[in-house]
């Protein structure tokens, strides 16, 4: 085969967001667009000499034809060694997990996570580096500025290879690997958790499961994980077929998205656990019998019980949770008496805090949950956890959620996302509430009077790099916050997310509906960024 070098004219919205370059399908499908990004990527990473690069994706359309391009732009730049994921299907928290294994230098994703799939739905590249985790800032700036100017790429003119089976090949002087994705991802959760108990604990009945793979990338794993591995039956699975289109859902694990199991956990004959992940297996969404367990609640949880978690046996180091996740894992933190760091949203943002053994465990308000054990948020092992404690203290979910409020008070929660407004509205309101972080102390809205407002600012504590703009936070006087950033893993236009927390201390009322408990606080919300005014919006498109 013959490698060219191709002329390319440079793109200059090739800017990644919080987890990666994230486009409508058509765009990426645009000449020379995802070859141009590759060619960036391989230009920066060329000068630390990388030898082996992982690669796979969460199945979607257009997953199999980027993963070939790659594969020949990589061959056609000479990268030493690939391991490509089989059938291209490699989860995120799997793919960090290879990387790591293999001492890899670096990971290409290929996903958009939870956003629909499909032809006319979204596309995604991310990029991790050697330690597992989402490349920081400082690399995907530097891609973004070489993209910018790139003016030629090259690239292998090969045929597709296949990539059905687990083979070899020698292609120049690249030789590419392609291996089962999911065979070391479930072998190691073999060594974190102890399987014969879970397994005991299925055939005993103390547990049980309902695992909604939502058609998306974490149905094979679910798969070998639970009913193979785990003697659970296979009617424990729902949608755990990886599709290309994702079945047309949405495979955001929430209440509004993962409407079936949530119906299904609150029947009568619901199982102990209701799980369900999103597109690229990094998130997770845990019920138990008529029972929500919030993403913030359920990092509090986490590490309130981390003994029972064979990893933490011993104990823990700290934790970490992003900024707008609710500060109930902090009051456990200081009941245990270890750190507790509050970073920006972006699990990229948590890869120093763990290589630096400042946390083993950190979570995010968005279904996010993770620890030491890989550089990504990682959906089935937070199910594997929230099994292991549940077997463990052989309770229903809803008392361990009411013994923790009992103990630590109740953090009530919700974000309201208003989506697809107008970027230069949606830029407006943001400066106006930057603006008026300095006016807002004393001012009152409702019955909730502000006590201090800011800019969140994150100085990484390990290389000292600073992320500026990072949200809003208005703190009141009760003791409740309101946060307010734009997504920055949206498509079309722009997403503003709210944030809402209100503290019920152990003695009040604990067992209350979080969204009937923040109305009035959204109320406020809304009112002090202006939000109908501005953007003409009156209810937002879905609160979780
Ligand atoms: C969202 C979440 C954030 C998460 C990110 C990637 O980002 O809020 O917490 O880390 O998605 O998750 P944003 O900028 O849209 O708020 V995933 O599962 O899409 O890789
Ligand atoms: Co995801």
């Amino acid at each position: 085969f013959e490698v060219v070098e191709v002329a390319t004219q440079a793109f200059t919205d090739q800017k990644p967001g919080t987890s990666g370059l994230r486009k409508k399908v058509q765009v990426f499908q645009q000449a020379h667009y995802l070859e141009n990004f590759v060619q960036s990527f391989l230009n920066v990473l060329q000068k630390n000499d990388p030898q082996l690069i992982v690669v796979g994706g969460d199945g979607r359309y257009l997953n199999l034809e980027a993963i070939q391009k790659i594969i020949a732009i990589a061959v056609a730049n000479d990268v030493p060694q690939l391991l490509i994921a089989r059938d291209g299907i490699l989860s995120t928290p799997a793919a960090s997990h290879w990387i790591r294994k293999y001492q890899a230098d670096a990971g290409i994703i290929l996903s958009a996570s939870h956003n629909p799939a499909g032809e006319q739905g979204d596309f995604g590249i991310k990029f991790n580096g050697a330690n597992g985790a989402p490349a920081p800032e400082s690399l995907t700036s530097e891609v973004f500025e070489e993209s910018k100017s790139l003016s030629s790429y090259k690239i292998a003119k090969l045929d597709n290879l296949d990539l059905t089976s687990d083979k070899d090949f020698v292609l120049n002087n690249t030789r590419v690997a392609i291996r089962d994705g999911v065979e070391d991802y479930v072998l190691y959760m073999a060594d974190l958790f102890n399987f014969t108990q879970l397994d005991q604990g299925f055939k005993s009945n103390k547990i049980s499961l309902l695992f909604d793979a939502m058609n998306a990338v974490t149905g094979p794993y679910a798969h070998r994980l639970f009913v193979d591995a785990l003697g659970a039956p296979a009617s424990a699975l729902l949608n755990a077929e990886a599709k290309v289109d994702f079945g047309g859902g949405h495979p955001d694990p929430n209440l509004v998205h993962a409407a079936d199991l949530v119906a299904a956990m609150n029947a009568d004959d619901a199982p102990v656990v209701g799980a369900a992940s999103d597109g690229d297996g990094d998130r997770n969404l845990i019920l138990g019998k008529q029972q929500f367990v919030s993403p913030s609640d359920s990092l509090a949880v986490l590490l309130e019980h981390h003994r029972l978690l064979p990893q933490f046996e011993e104990g823990i180091l700290g934790v970490a949770r992003s900024m707008p996740t609710s500060t109930a894992v902090d009051r456990v933190a200081a009941s245990l008496g270890i750190d507790c760091y509050e970073t920006p949203t972006g699990w990229k943002f948590f890869g120093n805090l763990l290589d630096d053994k400042r946390i083993q465990l950190c979570g995010e308000e968005s279904f996010g949950t993770g620890s030491d054990h890989v550089r990504e948020k990682d959906g089935l092992w937070a199910v594997l956890a929230w099994l292991t404690i549940v077997n463990a203290l052989n309770k229903p979910v809803a008392q361990i959620m009411l013994e923790h409020w009992q103990r630590f008070g109740r953090s009530y929660y919700c974000r309201y996302d208003f989506e697809g407004i107008e970027n230069a509205a949606a830029d407006q309101l943001m400066s106006e509430l930057t603006a008026g972080v300095t006016t807002f102390k004393d001012q009152s809205f409702g019955n909730y009077i502000i006590q201090s407002a800011d800019v969140f600012e994150y100085e990484d504590p390990v290389d000292g790099s600073v992320s500026k703009n990072q949200g809003i936070r208005i703190f009141f006087t009760d003791g409740s916050r309101v946060v307010y950033r734009l997504s920055g893993t949206g498509t079309q236009g722009a997403t503003l997310r709210v944030y809402l927390e209100q503290y019920q201390s152990p003695e009040g009322d604990l067992l209350g509906d979080a969204r009937e408990v923040t109305t009035t606080l959204a109320q406020a919300a809304v009112e002090i960024a202006k939000v109908s005014t501005l953007t003409g919006r009156t209810e937002p498109d879905v609160i979780t």
